[in-house]
């Protein structure tokens, strides 16, 4: 069992250097731990059984460095991964933290800040490709708006349309078989952000130029702030073939972008997630988009990431449980959880059947027991 819950790396556990790295700043108090040396990342990362590391471009380079700089930096994080066999899965932009997005990046109003943002966005794709990146989030944090008299909604649209084809373009011309995955998230930093539920992003892709280059990179927190069930949003994102990245952590709905340790919190949305995720055969990265506590020293940053991947060990185990559990399997049958499969027509078939709407309206389909037995399984006393 103790194996069983060690983290290796075909799992495909990663973290994004943002996620160790995170320092535990807040909007109320400053720093409390030390900057993080990449290269320390991967290897203590590599220790702890994760499969590789994702970065946004200013995580790993920079803004300010020089290209001699640039190159010394990637030859020295390359020489680390090459010694662990660490992978970069995903690589992603900050189009956030600097001053010139404070209005927005791609849907900034000035075309020269779209400008500048979709440069930008162009030049981290090549870091990412240079790593062997396959999948390229975009998280928009900046688009969106607190004035809305400022903003015309269907125009920012018109312009983050514009803004992903270009980058789609780019990469095919390029020839680096990227893929794009948009993050949803409904407000913070910016008082509403374009597309923030996973629908919302589900739709907008059908509008744009390259829609098979295109999909989702939702997250846990993300949705969880909505009120949404995340595991849903990821259920339908898989049956629109768009699950292309997941951001796996905890959240309260009510609150602030909390990045919890997954599991932490709503440890039964975990649970039916991680169910889906493996039920489904998903073939994605188990990527974990959360930080330590501010209270945590160096020490429990390592404590955090460990507990992040052990957590989604136990649920998936309990998944397999609740696949060969007797009492649980006869449960579903009587919540005839198993005909949901079974199509409703043909239309004749419809218009035949007998129906007997008073048999139909008295049946009780079991979900308080099956609830309990569910309950019970990851309370741990079956
Ligand atoms: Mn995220």
């Amino acid at each position: 069992m103790s194996d069983q819950l060690t983290p290796r790396p075909e799992h495909k556990f990663t973290f994004g250097l943002w996620t160790v790295g995170n320092q535990g700043r807040d909007p109320f108090g400053h720093e409390v731990r030390p900057v993080l040396d990449p290269v320390d990342s991967v290897h203590h990362l590599a220790e702890l059984g994760a499969y590789g590391v994702n970065f946004h471009d200013n995580d790993l380079v920079p803004h300010t460095a020089t290209p001699a700089e640039r190159d010394a930096i990637v030859t020295r994080f390359r020489a680390a991964l090459d010694a662990t066999g660490m992978k970069v899965p995903m690589a992603t932009c900050n189009l956030f933290s600097l001053p010139v997005f404070k209005e927005g990046a791609f849907t900034a109003n000035d075309p020269d800040v779209r400008r500048f943002a979709v440069r930008k966005a162009l030049a981290a794709i090549d870091l990412g490709a240079e790593f062997g990146a396959e999948i390229f989030v975009m998280w928009g944090g900046r688009e969106g708006v607190e004035a809305d008299a400022a903003k015309d909604v269907r125009h920012a649209l018109d312009r983050y349309k514009e803004a992903v084809d270009l980058c789609c373009e780019y990469i095919r011309e390029q020839g680096y078989g990227m893929r794009i995955a948009l993050e949803p998230k409904p407000n913070e930093p910016r008082g509403d952000i374009l597309l923030p539920t996973v629908g919302h992003a589900l739709a907008f892709i059908g509008a744009l130029e390259f829609p098979e280059m295109v999909g989702l990179n939702p997250e846990f927190a993300h949705e969880t702030m909505s009120g949404l069930s995340f595991t849903h949003g990821v259920a339908q994102a898989l049956w629109h073939d768009k699950l292309f990245h997941i951001d796996l952590n905890a959240q309260r709905i009510g609150k602030f972008d909390q990045d919890f340790r997954f599991g932490s919190e709503g440890i039964r949305d975990a649970f039916y997630l991680v169910r889906l995720l493996e039920d489904s055969g998903w073939a994605g990265m188990r990527h974990f988009d959360a930080h330590a506590y501010r209270t945590e020293d160096a020490a429990g940053v390592w404590d955090f990431a460990l507990g992040c991947m052990r957590t989604y060990l136990i649920l998936k185990d309990k998944a397999e449980r609740m696949r060969t559990d007797t009492e649980i399997q006869a449960a579903l049958k009587v919540a005839k959880a198993d005909l949901l499969a079974e199509p409703t027509g043909p239309l004749a078939a419809v218009q035949k059947a007998t129906l007997d709407e008073a048999a139909l309206a008295a049946q009780g389909y079991g979900h308080e027991r099956l609830d309990q037995l569910v309950t019970e399984l990851l309370l741990g006393v079956r």
